[in-house]
């Protein structure tokens, strides 16, 4: 018996388990109903009662190494087995990415330029900080119209003849245009500008416009206005209507402000249109000599008709939006519901 339980002491010194399963069956085959250890014990009752004493410590002895290897090998298996095994449960599902979306005033900006472009003009962007020259001189604003006043204009530099400011409409780049570009000349100007006014429902002090310019031999009003109408039907229906109301801008003679019939009520009168029937869309006229003439092309020989619109005014038109506030919050409420209008 002596030798059983040294050799089993020694056996123990020995074990090792790579899993819980080998550290359990350890447990079995020493400890278990018919393991070794089980078996000395049930020998222990037939040791003459001399030795009794003796061989009983060295049992108890034997079963508490066995108990206390048994529980360092599970204890060693299972830090083990957690280093291997990832902590989360590869089987759930993954974190939603939910897919953004472009945002409404990207949307009818893309579909103005695009009807544009199939019209065959060319499309034109410039700096948002320009020069008084680019943004009024060469526009024919006289030196002091009320745009050209602090309180319509930021500024990014005063104090010299030709300063710095943030443009308030993108017939600056019309501008550039004009002076880089060959005759004749078919090109849209989508982007943001800037006017210092207090915001309000109807106004912001950034927006987004598109302007258009066309200048070439004998271009008339009536080009102008069949444009005009052309777009319109592209961008508002087949059965769009237009009509012209006379106007006043410093670049263009004459001007006028272009209204679409109101597809909502179809002249019945609605409160989109005020019970009018109609809804002012843009502003356009025939370039002003004096615009061509800044820029070196020669008005006895070219005349040219040019419009420009604010996105956000289509924009709300288009999806009866009555707060262009809306358009500037990112409200995920509000800009969820564009998900899907992505198509031209
Ligand atoms: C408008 C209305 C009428 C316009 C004029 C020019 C340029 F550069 F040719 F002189 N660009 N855009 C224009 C004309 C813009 O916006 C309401």
């Amino acid at each position: 018996m002596k030798e059983a339980i040294d050799k089993i002491f020694k056996e123990l010194g020995e074990l090792k388990a790579s899993s819980q399963k080998e550290a359990e069956e350890a447990r079995v085959r020493f400890l278990g109903k018919k393991g070794e250890i089980t078996a000395l014990m049930e020998e222990f009752r037939t040791v003459a009662p001399e030795l009794k004493r003796e061989y009983g410590q060295k049992l108890n002895e034997l079963k508490k190494q066995a108990l206390a290897k048994i529980e360092e090998l599970k204890e060693q298996a299972q830090e083990a087995a957690a280093e291997v095994m990832p902590k989360e449960d590869l089987s759930m599902p993954g974190d939603p990415q939910p897919l953004g979306s472009r945002h409404p005033v990207s949307i009818v900006r893309q579909q103005i330029v695009e009807i544009f472009r199939k019209f065959g003009y060319d499309v034109a962007e410039g700096p948002e900080i320009e020069d008084d020259y680019h943004v009024f001189e060469a526009l024919n604003f006289p030196p002091n119209h009320p745009a050209r006043e602090m309180q319509d204009t930021f500024f990014v530099s005063t104090g010299h003849l030709n300063p710095l400011l943030l443009r308030t409409h993108t017939s600056s780049v019309q501008v550039r245009t004009m002076e880089t570009q060959q005759l004749p000349i078919r090109v849209v100007c989508p982007g943001r500008v800037f006017r210092n006014e207090a915001i309000s429902a109807r106004a912001h002090c950034i927006f987004h416009q598109v302007e258009g310019l066309y200048i070439d031999k004998d271009v008339t009003f009536a080009d102008l206005k069949q444009a005009i109408l052309l777009f319109a039907r592209e961008m508002f229906g087949p059965e769009t209507e237009i009509r012209m109301r006379p106007s006043y801008f410093p670049f263009t003679e004459p001007s006028a402000e272009v209204d679409v019939s109101c597809n909502i009520c179809h002249g019945k009168g609605c409160n989109i249109c005020k019970g009018t029937g109609w809804l002012e869309i843009m502003g356009c006229g025939m370039v002003d000599p004096n615009v061509l003439k800044a820029s070196g092309i020669d008005p006895a020989q070219y005349s040219g008709f040019a419009f420009g619109m604010g996105v956000e005014r289509i924009a709300m038109l288009k999806w009866q939006v009555n707060d262009l506030r809306h358009y500037f919050e990112n409200d995920m409420r509000f800009l969820s519901e564009f998900a899907t209008a992505t198509e031209v």
